[in-house]
């Protein structure tokens, strides 16, 4: 498929019907927006990365938290939770985040001037996969942004169901506003809270083949459970903010995260640094 569309031509752009459903949900679901042999080069990478071939921000790195814990023991690929802001490092993942079947959508949604926010690739590996509790990834990059839409998009590179850890989304949640978060105990991914408030039974899950894309503004409450099958269940996030939005300062110059180019305009006063290429990866990472 020719993906290098002229930005103006923007063949992937929402139908009417999604603009609607989003509205209406929060989200909205793609089939076959990406082919098993292009998730595959992204695969590898992260997989390289996993067993030390490739290399990158060991603080980007995430164990599974029972792994961490000692309470199961297991290695390579198999003891990963995720990696982020992986789109900084490799430019494998910095082209996909610029690819319009991701971005013409989001351009509908935000408008021209893209930047492109955190980028995870989790592997929720069979039988020990954690899944996330709910949340609102917004309540996050509130704590860094002044804007009031963010948009996400979760790319299954494995098929996802409900025996392999998929999503589950509270249809309509995005309009709740940003809900109260709070600490996780246990054998967790402790670096995720969790919105209390959210109702499971409102819960719907996302069973979506390998290849698919759900498109979710970022206060739509979300989740995912545990793997409890013998199959991966790997996905790729990319999260876009517009170049319009502000960055909230922060006192620790060294904790600001890198933001990337995606589309369009950028405002340097209101967001610097944005980065075009990848970053180096130092010693010290
Ligand atoms: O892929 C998953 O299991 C959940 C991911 C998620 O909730 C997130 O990235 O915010």
């Amino acid at each position: 498929m020719d993906t290098k569309t002229a930005s103006e031509q923007r063949k992937f752009r929402l139908t009417p019907e999604e603009r609607s459903f989003w509205d209406e949900n929060g989200y909205f679901v793609r089939f076959n927006v990406f082919t098993k042999e292009e998730n595959d080069v992204l695969r590898q990478i992260a997989d390289d990365i996993a067993v030390g071939k490739r290399s990158f921000p060991t603080t980007n790195i995430d164990q599974n938290a029972l792994v961490r814990d000692e309470k199961v023991e297991a290695s390579g690929i198999h003891a990963m939770h995720k990696i982020h802001h992986v789109s900084c490092y490799c430019p494998e993942f910095l082209d996909r985040v610029r690819d319009p079947r991701l971005t013409d959508p989001v351009v509908d949604l935000l408008g021209p001037d893209l930047l492109g926010l955190n980028n995870l690739y989790i592997w929720k590996v069979p039988k020990i996969g954690l899944g996330f509790p709910w949340h609102q990834d917004k309540w996050y990059f509130n704590h860094q942004y002044k804007t009031e839409m963010t948009v996400g998009t979760w790319t299954a590179i494995d098929a996802a169901d409900v025996d392999n850890g998929c999503l589950y989304v509270i249809p309509g949640s995005h309009k709740y506003g940003i809900l109260k978060h709070e600490d996780l105990e246990g054998s967790q991914q402790n670096e995720f809270k969790i919105a209390r408030e959210a109702k499971d039974e409102e819960g719907v899950a996302v069973e979506v083949p390998l290849g698919a894309v759900v498109w979710f503004n970022n206060q739509l409450l979300h989740k995912s459970t545990d793997n409890h099958s013998l199959r991966f269940r790997r996905c790729n996030v990319a999260h876009y903010i517009s170049a319009n939005a502000e960055r909230i300062p922060k006192k620790d110059s060294k904790n600001i995260r890198p933001v990337m180019w995606v589309t369009g305009e950028t405002y340097a006063e209101k967001m610097a640094p944005i980065y075009r290429d990848v970053l180096p990866i130092s010693d010290s990472d």
